[in-house]
């Protein structure tokens, strides 16, 4: 832990590495209180570089012996600095043999090798390596690894490396030994080892070349039960990679193994993922239809950064998008196809648009905002974003909206041919995409330098004489930290035309005629019905000519770019929209700017002193959410996700000043107004929406299971007897985690009688699931119901802990990000708690405490009162004594002007 000023690396400061490192050999003698370390390092001059001396990174290590070329360093002959180790002036070929000892059980900051339940386990990325040895450990220096592990064989009789299993054995005195080499060469924050008392599910798998290859899913004793979907989700990504990409294992092995602390989801060590048990354990009785889609898309995720990311890596961290913008929009697409039908696809689409906003844009616009590619960090697991993640997605998602799903993949094949083995930028991806297309993507480079959101602005015009449609254009970028002024984007936008009978009208654009026409448009289709504008200057204009009558436009179909897009529809076009847009994505789309209009102005009416009653609310929401429910044409998931309304923070988002009870308030009104209108209907879709017999997670069923419960917590809002008891049977009755965590959160949201007893039973029932009990914690950290003082006094349970991760989110993240009513109590008391608690996990987890401590980012939108509360909090976490860096970079950056 360091208490200095935080020291800023910039991206234009980069220098390829003194020294490359060719071979990699480790030997560890494991041992939770002193572990020993044995590397020796095969290293030769990097002719290209100026820097002479040799500069290793190390962190909490006892350096014990140092030899170069086989003679023993004098401690005359290096220097041990902050964090480093450097060699001045030595021979072009080294030879380095180092034994450091490093002490995994106290090494709470899951970073490097730590103990958990009495296993072993690495986490290296992003510099994580330099915590297990001395070693250049930054991404461009990538070697082949040849690793001995040695152990207590009856502790710890599992012992897994990256690679393959080499060679095994007893040593005598009841320990024992295994040798896994890797033949790919690999950056160090790939390397990964397991050791301790696990059991494994594992299966042959035939690849498309012929190949056999044996997939593993490991996990602790009695969780065998849970490993079956993980297997499945491999299966499945193996095989789509394969026909999407033509992208083979690459491997005879490939191993998966689950650990219960964990900082984030999950690691793609080559050949050994490791992963959070939150995404790899499930079945039925513990894990609800949400977790059996993550585990998918995580697993999937990992195992695609087996080419994107491992097989091609980055060159420096600034270039992380490359590889997780890259994946996330490979595992978004997988998910999308395992599901397969169109309107299924719109639902994923919609779910991960949903998260842009609600976690994106709000970063975006917030005083931790970055481009995509950024230009500077001071710590730089900071940067695992989700503007690196998501927003990064967005960014390969134009890429192929651009160039075609075939213009799309010739430019992946070309990325590999050119780049297989190497650490590259995200210009190299850029490039690819552009020489394989032949298309120019030089300003398309600015989504990866700029910060901030774009705002399209949309104006329309229709002329009955010549029957000529005019859309204009018009795009900004608000200013972002360092970034006062921004250049026209390369956006992407499809749109169509819908008539008056809500048919799509096909599209022709006027030629040569309005700026930036007919090169701004390609469709093979004479007249296509959806057309992909592409817009590169601050304003423009396109004309639709053949247009017979005034058409309602549906802008930004699918989402095709990541910007706000705004355009004064009137409430009938957006209703008119969500019953015929023939773009699933605009309908559900319609219905929420719909809502979100009805819930600005209860806003601003609470605000100015009116109370909460029916007369202020009219009946186009009503009809719009009645048509939707009652259409049982659409898919339950898709009429599930077109009923709920935008969440407190996409509302809050769209305000000046944000007043988080009003806000509160008003959702709670119009759920409560939608209830009581809809009552009979929400009742019958209850009904419709059983699923009978025993549980499967597919996707039809998921989704009839969502809006039935949709339907229980629209009734519970009304939170009457009736409403009570159908939760409380549900709960009873429930063969699925799914149905009963409905009925409980929907209980304990209400004031239904058997509510404590319910939280009762549940905690009883699954006192031994640790992922069950982290979601007892979370539905009563979001409750309504719950302030600080019940957070205070859940803490206090014996089953709370703060340094496991997944437990420590489950409640403190789960209040202070996910009940916003609470957590923003006009007395700061909620503040104060957040104060506490990032001081408290610095100590122990930085990556944990900076990750709470971003909760507070957007302190300057609230309101005058809550923001000195706020930046009072804000300066007590400042004054701290030993701040990790983590949490120094997020809170002088929250506070900063
Ligand atoms: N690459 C890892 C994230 C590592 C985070 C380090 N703080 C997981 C993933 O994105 O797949
Ligand atoms: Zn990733």
């Amino acid at each position: 832990m360091r208490t200095d000023t935080p020291h800023t690396i910039y991206r234009k400061d980069y220098a390829s590495p003194s020294f490359f490192v060719d071979t990699v050999e480790m030997g560890f003698d494991l041992d939770p209180d002193a572990t020993i370390v044995a590397t020796r390092l095969t290293m030769r001059r990097n002719p290209a570089s100026r820097g002479k001396t040799l500069v290793l990174y190390g962190e909490s290590l006892r350096l014990v012996a140092l030899r170069m070329n086989g003679k023993a360093l004098s401690k005359r002959a290096y220097t041990l600095g902050h964090g480093t180790l450097e060699i001045a002036n030595p021979p072009d070929e080294v030879v380095l043999e180092i034994e450091t000892v490093t002490q995994p059980s106290q090494n709470t900051s899951l970073m490097g090798l730590y103990v958990s339940n009495g296993n072993f386990f690495t986490q290296c990325e992003a510099e994580g390596f330099r915590k297990i040895t001395f070693f250049p450990d930054r991404p461009d220096v990538m070697a082949t690894y040849k690793v001995m592990l040695r152990a207590d064989k009856e502790k710890y009789p599992v012992l897994l490396g990256n690679g393959n299993l080499v060679e095994q054995g007893d040593l005598g005195d009841g320990r024992h030994y295994a040798v896994w080499e890797d033949p790919f060469r690999k950056p160090s924050y790939l390397f990964a080892l397991v050791a301790g008392n696990l059991v494994c599910q594992e299966e042959t798998f035939r690849l498309q070349d012929g190949r056999d290859a044996l997939l593993q899913v490991w996990v602790e004793e009695g969780n065998l039960d849970k490993t079956q979907h993980a297997m499945e989700s491999l299966k499945n990504s193996i095989r789509w990679d394969e026909e999407r990409f033509g992208l083979e294992l690459d491997l005879d092995r490939f191993m998966i193994v689950a650990v219960s602390d964990f900082n984030m989801g999950a690691m793609e060590n080559k050949g050994l993922n490791i992963f959070n048990t939150k995404y790899v354990l499930a079945n039925p009785r513990i894990a609800t239809d949400v977790d059996f889609a993550n585990i998918e898309s995580v697993v999937g995720h990992e195992y695609f950064h087996n080419w994107t990311g491992n097989r091609v890596t980055c060159r420096d961290w600034f270039q992380l998008s490359l590889k997780e913008g890259l994946t996330v929009f490979r595992d978004q697409e997988f998910s999308a196809d395992m599901i397969g039908t169109d309107s299924g696809r719109a639902v994923k689409r919609i779910e991960d648009v949903r998260v842009l906003r609600q976690a994106q844009f709000p970063e975006d616009a917030g005083p931790m905002a970055h481009p995509v590619r950024p230009d500077s960090y001071v710590e730089i697991n900071n940067f695992y974003t989700v503007t690196i993640y998501e927003k990064g997605s967005e960014v390969v998602r134009m890429y192929q909206t651009l160039l075609g799903r075939d213009g799309f993949r010739k430019g992946m094949d070309l990325y590999f041919q050119r780049h297989d083995g190497q650490a590259v930028e995200c210009d190299d991806f850029r490039r690819a995409m552009a020489d394989a297309s032949g298309r120019n993507l030089d300003q398309f480079e600015l989504w990866y330098s700029q910060a901030g959101t774009p705002r399209v602005t949309v104006a329309t015009r229709y002329d009955e004489m010549s029957n000529i449609y005019t859309m204009s254009f018009t795009q900004s970028c608000p200013p972002t930290p360092g970034q006062p002024k921004k250049l026209p984007f390369h956006i992407p936008v499809a749109v169509g035309l819908l008539d008056s009978s809500g048919r799509d009208i096909p599209l022709r654009l006027q030629k040569g005629g309005t700026e930036g026409s007919s090169e701004g448009v390609h469709a093979n289709d004479p007249a296509p019905t959806t057309m992909v504008l592409e817009l590169t200057q601050q304003t423009q204009t396109f004309d639709f000519v053949g247009v017979l009558e005034q058409p309602v436009p549906s802008l930004l179909r699918n989402f095709s770019a990541p910007v706000v897009l705004e355009y004064d529809y009137t409430d009938a076009e957006l209703g008119f929209l969500m019953a015929n847009d023939s773009d699933p994505f605009n309908r559900w789309e319609a219905g929420q700017r719909l809502a979100l209009r009805r819930m600005l102005s209860l806003v601003r009416e609470v605000k100015q002193g009116a109370a909460l009653d029916a007369s202020l609310l009219d009946t186009a929401l009503t009809d719009a959410f009645r048509v939707t429910l009652t259409d049982t044409s659409l898919d339950p998931a898709f009429r599930e996700l077109a009923l709920t309304l935008p969440s407190e923070s996409v509302v809050a988002e769209q305000m000046e000043v944000v007043d988080p009870q009003a806000i509160h308030a008003v959702r709670r009104f119009l759920r409560r107004s939608l209830a009581q209108a809809l009552r009979a209907e929400w009742l019958a879709a209850y009904e419709a929406n059983l699923t009978p017999g025993e549980y499967s997670p597919d996707a039809e069923s998921a989704g009839k299971r969502g809006l039935k419960n949709l339907a229980l917590s629209y009734l519970l809002d009304l939170d009457e007897s009736d409403g009570h008891q159908l939760a409380q049977s549900q709960y009873d009755a429930a063969n699925n985690m799914t149905d009963r965590l409905s009925a409980l959160g929907a209980l304990v949201n209400s004031s239904a009688p058997g509510r404590e007893d319910a939280l009762a039973r549940f905690y009883d029932e699954f006192e031994n699931e640790a992922l069950v009990i982290d979601k007892w914690f979370s539905l009563q950290a979001v409750s309504y119901n719950t302030d600080v003082e019940a957070v205070r006094a859940l803490m206090r349970h014996p089953a709370f802990s703060l340094k496991n991760p997944n437990r420590a989110r489950s409640l403190i993240f789960s209040f202070c990000s996910g009940n916003p009513a609470q957590f923003h109590a006009p007395d700061g008391s909620g503040y104060a708690y957040w104060a506490e608690l990032v001081i408290t996990l610095n100590a122990l987890n930085p990556q944990v405490a900076a990750r709470l401590a971003r909760v507070m980012d957007r302190w300057r939108k609230y309101e005058p009162a809550l923001q000195r509360n706020m930046r009072n909090a804000l300066e007590d976490v400042a004054a701290a004594k030993s701040l990790s860096k983590d949490v120094l970079e997020v809170i002088t950056k929250s506070l900063a002007n």
